[in-house]
């Protein structure tokens, strides 16, 4: 798709627009050989716009340190970083390599070909599971999103809401934030979501993670072992990303909606978005630093530059982002 005209994006209660398409899915919107989805909405004008959100010069990181889980979450592997002396060849230097990295064991974000719809056997926009695979032909890869990933950022600190308002979320429970909180923390905020948005959610799950002992990291790692908060799995939930024109959606939690989810629900978020919307999910994110700053200043706005991995054929990414203010 060239230029995005926001006018002629259908309302989500007028999904689909293509014949066969699932129902809730925006497949054809952006074209039929689109791989971007809600990328779509990022555009050249809204990052000249995020850029003006710079004003005091602070740098936020986004994304955990490697291993920073360990054991990292949902039976994943550690990566072994090994560092590399040149001795041998007369240099005082050093390269170093990574192995065994899994693009998930800590922030990421979850590629669109990360989960496909079981019951219509296909990924965003009705690729086939054949066409996920390595090289520069892999359909819906993550390297499609090498320079897309910079636009206005926005924060909704939903755990410091919860807390203020007398209702704490538990955030290593499977504990739920409705739509409704997520309003009207961004309402009690002053903050306004423009199309072209990437929406962050705090959580606090992050936080929670970080404190725990070593033994309770242990108990969490495996699938059956965890459980953790998210946001409300929904119609309405996605309904309104979509009416709002996101571009993505993060969180500090491990899958952004309430773990464990069931792989046959199909109201699970991660088909709704994924799968059906091609609205980009983020996990693990790091945003207590990012919404302290938010607290003390009162801007919840700034630009997000996220460069996710050149890899082709890639499945998902850490978000290699920052937020700037
Ligand atoms: C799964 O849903 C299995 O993984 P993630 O939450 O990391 O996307």
């Amino acid at each position: 798709m060239s230029k995005i005209d926001l006018n002629k994006i259908p309302r989500f209660s007028e999904l689909p627009i293509t014949k066969g398409a699932p129902e809730e899915s925006s497949w054809g919107v952006f074209g039929n050989d689109d791989e971007l989805g809600c990328l779509n909405f990022l555009t050249p004008e809204g990052v000249v716009e995020a850029a003006r959100l710079v004003q005091k010069g602070r740098v936020f990181r986004l994304d955990t340190p490697i291993n920073y889980a360990r054991p990292p979450l949902f039976n994943r592997t550690p990566a072994r970083h090994n560092i590399v002396s040149f001795e041998r060849f007369g240099l005082l230097g050093h390269d170093d390599s990574l192995d065994n990295y899994n693009t998930q064991e800590g922030s990421q974000w979850d590629g669109l070909a990360h989960v496909g719809h079981v019951r219509h056997q296909a990924f965003y926009n009705g690729v086939k599971q054949k066409e996920v695979k390595d090289g520069p032909g892999g359909k819906l890869s993550i390297h499609r999103w090498a320079d897309k990933f910079v636009g206005r950022g926005i924060l909704i600190d939903a755990f410091k809401y919860r807390s203020e308002q007398g209702r704490p979320i538990k955030p290593l429970a499977s504990d739920i934030y409705s739509l409704t909180d997520l309003q009207d923390a961004l309402r009690k905020q002053g903050t306004q979501i423009k199309p072209g948005t990437i929406l962050l959610i705090r959580t606090g799950w992050m936080q929670a993670y970080l404190k725990a002992s070593e033994a309770e990291k242990q108990a969490m790692a495996p699938i059956a072992g965890l459980k953790s908060c998210g946001i409300e799995p929904s119609r309405d939930m996605v309904a309104w990303f979509w009416d709002n024109r996101l571009a993505a959606v993060g969180t500090d939690c491990p899958a952004v909606e309430p773990w464990p989810w069931d792989f046959k629900d199909e109201g699970a978020l991660h088909y709704r978005t994924l799968s059906l919307l091609g609205l980009p999910i983020g996990e693990q994110f790091v945003l207590d630093s990012l919404a302290a700053d938010c607290a003390q200043d009162g801007r919840y706005e700034f630009m997000v530059v996220s460069a996710p991995l050149n890899l082709e054929g890639g499945i998902a990414s850490p978000p290699n982002a920052v937020a700037i203010k």
